[in-house]
């Protein structure tokens, strides 16, 4: 049975019997690969706020049903709260975050021009993340001789398109950081991405291609919290 939240970002399922984590449990709880940009993202945030938490590297091919038991979407980023409520969905969880560690510290920037480039960028980024990840899904679930080539080039097209901008807009950025004068949320979604991107669809084959944002990821990979989160790209086994 599925409780249902109005921020629509909340799910409290009771879990199957044999895998039942966490109620009661004291911290909370991460669930998915760090190989995930999204999944990557809240991990970063989470240790650059400061908010402790326990890790399950649950992969979306092997622990499909265990994932299911928390977000009947089956995908990850899930966050599980401390009362069992589970949030899903990462800019939701991104912006509970956020709501926790106060405006002050906050990642996005709270209002105006800033929090829209912000949001802007991240669009963007996680954009093409979903694009490169749908590039590979058709070589994990669907049949090699079924791979219909108009639209996996559709896909890189739009994972071009993105990281073109998000390069003109890095490259045009006055400081170190994409926003404003200190790191926020799109500096990370955007490492992130490429981070998913470099192993998913070999981005990393063509390094001269995008300088002014692998400088930039350079500069968030070089940070602890980057280096705490990192795992190279493993595609999920089909489970079909
Ligand atoms: N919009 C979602 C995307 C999450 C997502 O697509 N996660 C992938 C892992 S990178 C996943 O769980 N894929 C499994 C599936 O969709 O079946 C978010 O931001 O949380």
């Amino acid at each position: 049975m599925m409780q249902s939240s109005p921020a629509g970002a909340q799910a409290q399922r009771p879990a199957p019997a044999g895998i039942l984590l966490c109620h009661n449990h004291l911290m909370k709880i991460l669930i998915g690969m760090f190989d995930s940009p999204f999944v990557r993202r809240v991990a970063v945030s989470m240790r650059l706020l400061g908010i402790p938490f326990e890790h399950r590297d649950w992969s979306v091919g092997r622990d499909l049903e265990r994932i299911r038991a928390h977000n009947p979407l089956g995908r990850v980023p899930v966050l599980l709260l401390e009362d069992g409520i589970a949030l899903i969905e990462s800019a939701a969880i991104l912006d509970y975050l956020d709501e926790l560690a106060g405006a002050e510290r906050a990642l996005l920037p709270h209002s105006g021009t800033a929090r829209r480039n912000a949001l802007h960028l991240m669009a963007l980024a996680t954009g093409a993340a979903e694009k490169g990840a749908l590039q590979v899904y058709e070589r994990v679930f669907r049949p090699a001789d079924k791979a219909h080539e108009p639209w996996l080039a559709r896909l890189r097209t739009q994972v071009a398109g993105a990281l073109t901008e998000l390069e003109q807009r890095c490259a045009a950025r006055s400081g170190p950081w994409l926003v404003g004068d200190r790191m926020t949320q799109a500096d990370i979604s955007v490492s992130c991405a490429l981070g998913f991107l470099d192993g998913a669809v070999a981005l990393a084959a063509e390094p001269q291609r995008y300088p002014a944002l692998r400088t930039l990821v350079k500069r968030c990979e070089a940070l602890p919290e980057f280096a705490a989160s990192r795992l190279d790209f493993t595609a999920p086994a089909s489970t079909a």
